[in-house]
């Protein structure tokens, strides 16, 4: 067919466990302090529950993915790295890696790439996308935990499959969000019922 299949895959909560390494190194740098379990995990952003459990510890999440070694040193999810190398080697399908880095700028944008470069190979590097507005970029799906991906296009070209996180398993998704459960259920089949027949 004419056109190949554009797949964009986010990183934090798809490919890279960064629930499970915020929780472990949040409570190795704060043994004494109240955390909130992943079963717990309610809303996108983690400082903000961690806001309201009590006001000080917004402060003291954030520095933990502030911290050097945050970002590189996140455990693959389960399936993620191998799909994705799958996707690559798929005839018709261009993939990309689409994330959003935080604005403290100093490790996280040097180490999603060695995370990158460490887990999928040099060559994804080119498959890269560094962007805090995921709605500019073009795609027919983006594979993302995050429930609301807003950004200053209104109507994007990608279909936003939802992920399931510890974070949004207990929200209904908007009317017609497609899910995607685990890297372990059917990601081909998704891909399959964007080509062209
Ligand atoms: N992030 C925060 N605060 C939180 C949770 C996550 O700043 O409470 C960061 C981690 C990622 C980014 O760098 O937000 C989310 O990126 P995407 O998964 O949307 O690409």
């Amino acid at each position: 067919s004419a056109k190949k299949l554009r797949v964009l895959v986010d990183m934090d909560g798809v490919i890279a466990d960064f629930e499970g390494g915020f929780l472990r190194k949040y409570r190795t740098k704060y043994p004494n302090e109240p955390y909130i379990t992943l079963e717990d995990r309610r809303g996108f952003w983690v400082s903000t529950q961690y806001g309201h459990l009590r006001s000080d510890l917004c402060e003291k999440a954030i520095s933990i993915w502030e911290s050097k070694d945050f970002f590189v040193e996140l455990e693959p999810i389960p399936g993620g790295v191998q799909a994705v190398k799958e996707m690559a080697k798929m005839e018709n399908t261009d993939i990309f890696i689409c994330t959003s880095p935080i604005k403290h700028y100093v490790h996280c944008p040097y180490e999603k790439y060695a995370w990158i470069e460490k887990h999928l190979g040099y060559d994804f590097l080119e498959k890269t996308i560094l962007t805090r507005d995921k709605t500019v970029v073009t795609g027919d799906i983006l594979i993302d935990d995050k429930p609301d991906i807003l950004g200053v296009d209104p109507t994007p070209s990608w279909e936003h499959i939802l992920f399931t996180a510890c974070h949004n398993k207990h929200i209904t998704p908007s009317s017609s969000q497609r899910r995607l459960l685990s890297w372990a259920h059917d990601w081909r089949g998704i891909l399959d019922s964007k080509r062209p027949l």
